[in-house]
């Protein structure tokens, strides 16, 4: 498809549900045997052993929190945002949210509060939360805004309000510019796309801050970028294994250990794979080999999906896996809205 077009708009949107919903089979289990994931994923294409609806997860509940309020709001509001987040989670509690982030949605609901950022700011002892809570919900910023210094600064303010630690926000920003490039058609030269992502993640990681909570959690100087070069030593890599990826990136609930990951799972992706059917295309296989991770599977399938479905477009994704994933028709609703959103911001600048 041509740059920014409908189409990416959908995949991005539509492709980060399903990796929730579709993830949420083997979050949190140690090792997932190919043949489960492909079991898994047989039984969204076959109406007879389909059950009933696969809910999505705190990643989701969190992502339609920000796409409204982007929209109600034509831009970032703080307030607004923080609201809807605090709303959805006394709404719906169940959703699987992180243990830490319960704490910061129930002080967001206190119409006494009057600085939204102050309850993530107390986090872990004052040095905010490194989780990937943050990053999971960023996709939205890239299809709200077309310049890349909006699309970092939304995704930070938007992160900060449950992640304070630059562990956990600058995971966001990496996630929502990974989104942004490949709406552009950035991986259609998957070594520009990491260089270019190295480049702005070197910009990023520039700060004290992130040197100072790079040195009190014993990380290299600029943990991101450090990560992202080795997802590139790993691209150049033709046969690599399921536990050489883990070890190199990790698939854990850190940001740090999740982000680079499904941005690694979407390049690994972009040729056909030995392990995977033949039949798949390519969103198909971002999101099967994201789940034969294991670990954080709903959360890296979230994200690899956004940034896969940007690049391949809404015509990739099976109808069936949208039938069975809940609100992945409403995500393609929105994501209707939010192109016209992107488009208008572009002409009125
Ligand atoms: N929470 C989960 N999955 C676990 C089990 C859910 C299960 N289905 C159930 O219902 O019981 N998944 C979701 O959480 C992740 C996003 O988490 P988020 O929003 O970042 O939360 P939090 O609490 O801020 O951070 C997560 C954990 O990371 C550790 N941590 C973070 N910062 C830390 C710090 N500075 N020091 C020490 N530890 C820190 C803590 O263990 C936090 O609880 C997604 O996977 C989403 O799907
Ligand atoms: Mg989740
Ligand atoms: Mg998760």
């Amino acid at each position: 498809g041509s740059q920014a077009s409908l189409s990416r708009f959908r995949g991005a949107l539509v492709a980060g549900v399903l990796g929730d919903c579709v993830g949420g089979e083997f979050e949190g289990a140690e090792e997932v045997p190919m043949e489960s994931v492909l079991a898994h994923l047989s039984g969204l294409d076959d109406e007879t052993k389909r059950t009933g609806e696969l809910e999505y997860s705190d990643d989701t509940a969190m992502a339609r929190c920000v796409v409204q309020s982007l929209l109600a709001k034509t831009g970032f509001d703080e307030q607004d945002m923080a609201r809807r987040f605090a709303k959805e989670y006394s709404a719906s509690p169940g959703r699987g949210y992180g243990s830490g982030v319960i704490q910061v949605l129930k002080k967001l609901s206190c119409p006494r509060l009057s600085d939204v950022f102050q309850p993530a700011r107390d986090q872990f002892n004052g040095r905010g939360s490194f989780g990937n809570g943050g990053a999971m919900r960023a996709a939205p910023f890239a299809l709200a805004f077309s310049d890349a210094v909006d699309v970092k600064r939304c995704a930070r303010l938007g992160a900060l309000l449950t992640h304070s630690c630059s562990l956990g926000y600058n995971g966001a920003i990496l996630q929502a510019l990974a989104v942004h490039y490949s709406l552009q058609g950035a991986l259609r030269s998957p070594q520009q796309f990491i260089n270019r992502l190295i480049a702005e993640m070197e910009e990023v990681e520039e700060t004290e801050v992130a040197r100072k909570d790079a040195r009190i959690l014993k990380e290299a100087e600029k943990p991101f970028c450090e990560r992202l070069h080795r997802v590139k030593e790993l691209m150049d890599k033709s046969n690599i294994s399921i536990e050489e990826v883990i070890l190199q990136l990790g698939n854990g609930i850190a940001a740090l250990h999740s982000v680079p990951t499904a941005i690694f799972c979407v390049l690994h992706c972009l040729k056909p794979l030995e392990c995977l059917p033949q039949s798949y295309g390519g969103l198909q296989r971002t999101i099967a080999f994201s789940l034969a991770l294991g670990g954080d599977t709903d959360t890296i399938a979230c994200m690899a999906g956004a940034i896969a479905g940007a690049h391949y477009g809404i015509e990739t994704i099976p109808p069936s896996w949208i039938k069975c994933c809940e609100g992945a028709e409403d995500a393609d609703r929105d994501a209707e809205r939010l192109h016209t959103l992107y488009h208008r911001m572009t002409k009125d600048d």
